[in-house]
């Protein structure tokens, strides 16, 4: 069976487990697929309250997965040589032989004459974040200078550097660094395009995605906007320059129904597009802000009694609930959310009250009993608005986003040896720097992980 609590437990059991900070093993960990586990989740299955009638119940599972994690620490589940506890600890897979900890301490400092290969080196750092701001590798007349500076100037000038070249259309403009990170989250269509660069058939205007993207991302904005934004952004070009508007001719959701991106023309007619229950929507949404793909059986948040199946598609079949128990009251805020409409185009991408009643009453005898209120994380929400804050507001959006710039800066996901400076860089830009991306990239620059050679 699939037992959501399993990776809370997990967690409170391994505190200092890598797959535990500011997030939960996903259920791969130990499933192929639930309800089918993998070798290392067999191993603890033969562990689990041993003769005890099954199906236990998610209380008595909980209670029992302590002492079964603890019976196999010292097995080696997927003969990679590493035990499952040295896994936990290490944070790599306990039933992938592919995933072992790297090898560490092999780092050997003063072979290289250009640099500090173990440390932090403010001179390659200094290459680093030329290139990945401006575009450009610096001079040599520019590196001699940077290298004749103190060190307190060097690090002084790197931050200079970064805050003059986040100014760079490189960075900031059309199809720039900051666009590509959005690439994922709004997976442009060209031939649907509308406005600039116009495509065959012309339905929305992306661009007013990227901008408003770009436009959280910027000058000390709040990040979360992006999800929660009640304005919209227009963009100015040469140089390109991002201003808030109140309203957009391509924008259509009413202010009180706005919830940044998620709401906007593009996603509500392409995510949504002709379907009742846009679950779609939600699990894009989920995906794109909040880092949990659930195709990948992460972020499950079970929800009792659910999949209720409104809309009548079969999701209460086993193999379906278990993702669907989250995943349907995922969507039900976005019943009211109306995608495309070929008959009158002028219904689409808009808040209408009643959707369901006036649009697909005969899709299901069910339909019309889908509530809007849901459920984000196991947390009721009464609609998409505060579904919105819930997710902006949540650990889950700051490691998503900070994992964003990690991957393009660092070139990879935050490994295990990368934890803690992680796990404080996505902390700070929660806390200190109040969602601050520019502030968040002074601190992400000081790393090791980007710094050191
Ligand atoms: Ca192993
Ligand atoms: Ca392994």
């Amino acid at each position: 069976m699939a037992k959501p609590p399993a990776g809370g437990v997990f967690c409170n059991t391994y505190p200092s487990a890598p797959a535990c900070t500011g997030q939960q093993p996903a259920c791969t960990y130990c499933h192929v697929a639930p309800p089918q586990r993998n070798d290392f989740g067999a191993a603890v299955a033969s562990e689990l309250a041993p003769g005890a009638p099954r199906p236990l119940s998610d209380n008595d599972f909980a209670a029992a997965l302590p002492t079964a994690l603890r019976a196999v620490e010292a097995l080696d589940s997927d003969g990679d040589g590493v035990t499952n506890l040295v896994e936990f600890q290490k944070g790599t897979l306990p039933a992938d032989p592919r995933s072992v900890p790297a090898e560490t301490g092999g780092c050997s400092g003063g072979t290289n004459a250009q640099y500090d290969v173990c440390r932090y080196d403010a001179r390659f750092a200094y290459k680093r974040v030329l290139l990945d701001f401006c575009g450009l590798s610096p001079t040599y007349a520019q590196l001699k200078a940077f290298a004749a500076l103190s060190a307190d100037e060097q690090r002084a000038k790197l931050d200079a550097e970064l805050d003059r070249c986040t100014q760079s259309e490189f960075w900031r403009g059309k199809n720039g660094q900051l666009w590509k990170l959005a690439h994922p989250k709004i997976r442009p269509v060209g031939s649907l395009k509308s406005g600039e660069d116009k495509g065959a058939i012309p339905l929305a205007d992306y661009y007013d995605d990227y901008a408003l993207y770009a436009y959280a991302q910027l000058d000390d904005h709040d990040a979360r906007d992006v999800m929660t934004a009640k304005y919209y952004v227009r963009r100015e070009t040469n140089p390109t320059r991002y201003t808030k508007e109140t309203s957009l001719p391509s924008q259509y959701v009413d202010e009180a129904h706005r919830a940044g991106n998620i709401t906007s023309s593009w996603s509500l007619i392409y995510f949504v597009m002709f379907t009742a229950l846009p679950r779609n929507a939600a699990s894009q949404a989920y995906r794109g802000y909040l880092g949990y793909d659930i195709a990948k059986q992460e972020g499950l948040f079970s929800i009792p009694d659910e999949p209720r199946d409104y809309d009548a598609k079969g999701v209460t079949a086993p193999a379906c609930a278990a993702c669907h128990a989250t995943l349907d009251p995922l969507s039900y805020p976005f019943r009211n959310y109306q995608g495309l409409s070929l008959t009158a185009f002028n219904t689409s991408a808009r808040y209408i009250p009643n959707r369901l009643e006036t649009y697909f009453p005969d899709v299901a005898p069910n339909i019309t009993q889908t509530p809007e209120a849901g459920y984000l994380f196991g947390q009721p929400v009464k609609d998409l608005v505060e579904w919105a804050q819930v997710g902006a507001n949540s650990d889950a959006f700051a490691i998503a986003a900070v994992t964003d710039y990690w991957k393009l800066l660092v070139g990879h996901p935050p490994t295990p040896e990368e934890n803690a400076e992680f796990v404080a860089t996505w902390r700070r830009f929660k806390g200190t720097h109040n969602y601050s991306v520019q502030r968040m990239l002074h601190d992400l620059i000081r790393t090791e992980a980007y710094g050191a050679p």
